[in-house]
């Protein structure tokens, strides 16, 4: 069992994608991505073969925060932005449960943009799937905070005046210690990035490229076309696409950018590591996704780090209290530091 999951039992007999299928009718509009996201989902938790009752998805609200009803495990769609923080809460009372967090760009980062960061910060060990498809789809189509400047919606009539967040760059900057992208349209790539996030102990956060044919198609159809580009990150490999004819550099002034490899020195290309306990590297390569309409953007593993978790340091302050004489140790925390005793004045 890897070490995200250990802890978690292993089911007796294997699964199938039916097993994690379950009996609800699925509401979301035709096309929507969000199908194949769930449609990889239910084989990905087959392979990895924890048992169904182990498994809790927490969902807060949204078209994707509906998530949790079509998987036959335990779910629980929750409050608008508050997921994370519901699920920080299972993760530390049971040990033995595969935690899953499924939220949006509006749920994750307008409402809930606190608590997502917070979880990020602690490494609670839970899986964050965060469905981005820049812009409200429940609400029929207002700008979230993953829509691009100068976006025309029904709540930003002549533009948006916002600079949208890279939820990438936002998780690095909290201290995450896994964050990776994919996209709805390469189940492969999302099934190798979910296994790795599932299997990593600590918060993970997952940005996942969906898109919404109601209310914003085709956000990402330039970046999956021909005059798009989608750098794929792989663990020590250099960082080479296009068919080979770009690559990511380091130059002179210590800057990570693209360049065509017939003019750079072999020696200038960088060679991706996940596992750089400085996330400035990381930070630089999500820098490299066009903030507007979406050209150019990396996906794949941006930082995968060992660091203690929330909640297992959480149970472990718990068990050393309880060790010593907790009776004494319950008095000592209700005085604190800064009690006194009141006498009446002596006569
Ligand atoms: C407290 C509260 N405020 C606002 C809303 C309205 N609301 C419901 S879903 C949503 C945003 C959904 O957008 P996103 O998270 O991007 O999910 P999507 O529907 O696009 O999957 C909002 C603002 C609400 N339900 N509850
Ligand atoms: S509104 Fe958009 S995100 Fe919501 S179900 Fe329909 S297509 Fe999917």
């Amino acid at each position: 069992m890897t070490q995200g999951l250990a802890g978690v039992p292993l089911s007796l007999e294997p699964l199938t994608k039916k097993d994690y299928t379950s009996d609800q009718e699925v509401r979301w509009c035709p096309g929507c991505g969000d199908y194949a996201v769930l449609a990889t989902f239910q084989s990905m938790m087959a392979t990895l073969g924890i048992k169904r009752e182990n498994t809790v998805i927490i969902s807060g609200i949204g078209c994707s925060s509906r998530f949790p009803y079509y998987v036959d495990t335990y779910g629980m769609h929750s409050i608008h932005g508050r997921a994370p923080s519901i699920a920080t809460g299972v993760a530390i009372s049971r040990p033995d449960l595969n935690v899953w967090v499924v939220t949006g760009d509006g749920d994750a980062l307008s409402i809930g943009g606190n608590h997502l960061m917070h979880t990020l910060r602690r490494n609670v060990n839970v899986t964050i799937m965060l469905f981005n498809n820049r812009i409200y789809g429940l609400t029929k189509g207002q700008y979230s905070p993953t829509s691009e400047l100068g976006k025309v919606t029904k709540s930003t009539p002549y533009g948006s005046l916002d600079t949208p967040f890279n939820p990438v760059s936002l998780a690095l900057g909290a201290e995450a210690t896994f964050v990776a992208r994919t996209i709805d349209s390469d189940r492969k790539h999302l099934a190798e990035v979910l296994t790795a996030a599932a299997e990593h102990r600590g918060a993970s956060l997952v940005e996942i490229y969906q898109n919404c044919p109601i209310f914003n198609d085709d956000a990402f159809a330039t970046l999956k076309g021909p005059d798009g580009v989608l750098i794929s990150l792989r663990h020590g490999e250099p960082i080479v696409f296009g068919g080979g004819e770009y690559c990511v550099i380091r130059d002179a002034q210590g800057e990570i950018r693209v360049a065509p490899t017939a003019d750079v020195d072999p020696s200038h290309i960088v060679v991706h590591d996940e596992t750089r306990t400085d996330p400035s590297q990381a930070f630089a390569l999500s820098r490299l996704t066009e903030p507007g309409v979406l050209r150019q953007a990396p996906i794949g593993i941006f930082r995968r780090v060992e660091r203690p978790t929330y909640d297992d340091l959480v149970r472990d302050q718990i068990a050393a209290v309880k060790a010593d004489d907790t009776e004494a140790a319950l008095k000592s925390v209700i005085a604190g530091s800064a009690t006194w005793e009141a006498h009446e004045r002596p006569a």
